[in-house]
């Protein structure tokens, strides 16, 4: 998006989603100076009215040759500052689908003082305009590709204020110690001495309110997208077994024969309103089959980017040298929990093949995907994974781009560690937290260019 005075063009653009047979009413927004001015030359509002601010209005959208109708809609009319934008807004309520809603958008961009709306146009004048802070637009965004109850909630505590009131008291806290060693840089002879303990204590003190940030975060950051969750395995213990089992579908295809599954196959369940998606891997062997070979190759990238890892094993076979061998190559730092499946086919030998380290662990659950017994435990469990125990003190949660500020802002208020150490002069301070300081602006938007702006808002999408 290129980057423009707020208030020049006047600006249109669907806001609510478009969908064939979707939705009875749709929203086109418009905003900026002549937003009025062009909605009274595509209309035709029966009767006497006035359009005053924060009304409704009555009518119909008319063709460019003003007989025939294009849809039947009301009009809200909100006169800046009152607005969204800050500025004139209209919006045309009109019905859903995708056939009117285009015409009527068409009909209003065809008129030359307005052009279409660039992804996230809308909330960038918000901003510009000080109606919203820069987290607010940010959690408005998350709000509506909120997945979970729990990530919605997060959104609407970002929405009040939240993150910006945390980060601004943050930020003042650390320009009172940069406005303290500043004036021992320009008066020291007319101020008491500053003591570099008390300052360094601050910092500290400062950088495990941020590390809490970051850590929240990382808790928050499935609460948004949902959990992940691989079944890994040799071929034919019972991966897809057990997906069609969870998903209650027979989606993947199940078959006696060792390398069924090759392509990835993915289904979601919702789990105390978070989206759990299950994905159905290549069981993993060596093969000289190039179709299979390109499953497990896959099954490795899968493995990585996932949330949990649910190792399958047969349990009537017992614990193997090839199970041994996937649990080793199981990406470290990636939560795993193994399950014996086939339990109904129980020789009552299986045990004494499971080494001892294994069966201690207490994330091994014994079930079978064909009679569902275990099922319960492997829900509870997921459940212990996704419920309020895990959500339980998130408040707030940073985004990915506020996360980046955040660690930013602690790695310069690591270097003052340096600084102190090394007993340097109060100039060195100076640096470091200026930096901090700098970084917090751009995550609170008060401290950003307008190309960085850009940036941001180009990635929301059109209408909002
Ligand atoms: N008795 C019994 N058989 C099962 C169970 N789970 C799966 N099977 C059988 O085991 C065989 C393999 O099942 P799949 O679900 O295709 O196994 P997989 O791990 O997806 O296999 P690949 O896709 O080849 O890696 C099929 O014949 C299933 O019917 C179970 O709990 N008990
Ligand atoms: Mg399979």
């Amino acid at each position: 998006m290129n980057s423009f005075s707020p208030t020049e063009d006047t600006i249109a653009a669907i806001a609510t989603a478009v969908s064939p047979g979707q939705g009875s009413i749709a929203v086109i927004r418009i905003s900026g100076s002549s937003a009025i001015e062009i909605t009274k030359t595509i209309v035709h509002i029966p009767g006497a009215h006035d359009w005053n601010t924060h009304k409704v209005l009555y009518g119909h959208v008319t063709e460019a040759n003003q007989t025939i109708y294009i849809d039947e809609v009301l009009i809200l009319i909100m006169k800046g500052p009152r607005s969204f934008t800050g500025e004139d807004v209209v919006e045309i309520h009109c019905h859903g689908g995708i056939i009117a809603v285009q015409k009527i958008l068409e009909r209003i961009l065809d008129i030359p003082s307005v052009r279409r709306a660039e992804p996230g146009e809308f909330s960038q004048r918000a901003v510009l305009n000080g109606r919203l802070s820069l987290t607010q637009a940010e959690s408005i965004s998350e709000l509506v590709s909120a997945r979970s109850r729990k990530a919605a909630e997060l959104a609407i505590n970002g929405m009040e204020g939240n993150i910006q009131t945390k980060i601004q008291s943050i930020r003042k806290r650390l320009v009172e110690q940069l406005t303290e060693i500043e004036a021992r840089i320009d008066f020291e002879e007319d101020l008491p001495n500053l003591n570099e303990k008390h300052v360094k204590n601050e910092i500290v003190a400062i950088k495990k309110d941020l590390i809490e940030l970051i850590e929240h975060a990382k808790r928050a950051s499935w609460v948004r997208s949902g959990l992940k969750v691989a079944l890994t395995g040799k071929p034919n213990v019972g991966k897809s077994s057990l997906l069609n089992r969870l998903c209650k579908q027979e989606k993947a295809i199940v078959t006696e024969l060792p390398g069924t599954t090759r392509d990835l196959l993915e289904s979601e369940i919702i789990l105390e309103g978070i989206p759990v998606t299950f994905i159905d891997t290549a069981g993993l062997r060596e093969t000289k089959n190039i179709i299979e070979k390109i499953g497990i190759s896959r099954t490795k990238k899968t493995l990585i980017q996932a949330d949990l890892i649910i190792l399958i094993f047969d349990y009537s076979e017992g614990w193997t040298t090839e199970d041994e061998s996937i649990l080793k190559q199981l990406p470290p730092n990636i939560p795993f929990l193994i399950v014996g499946n086939k339990s109904d086919l129980d020789n009552n030998q299986s045990f004494k093949n499971i080494p001892k380290y294994i069966l201690k662990k207490e994330n091994l659950l014994i079930m079978s995907a064909k009679t569902g017994n275990g099922e319960e435990d492997l829900i509870n469990y997921l459940l212990k994974k996704c419920g309020s125990s895990q959500t339980y003190g998130l408040h707030i949660a940073l985004n990915e781009r506020q996360v980046d500020l955040a660690k930013s802002t602690m790695e310069s208020l690591e270097n003052i560690n340096k600084v102190f150490d090394e007993k340097l002069p109060w100039d060195f301070w100076t640096i470091d937290l200026r930096q901090a300081i700098n970084y917090l602006g751009e995550l609170t938007g008060e401290d950003l260019t307008e190309s960085l702006l850009d940036s941001i808002f180009s990635k929301f999408c059109i209408g909002k």
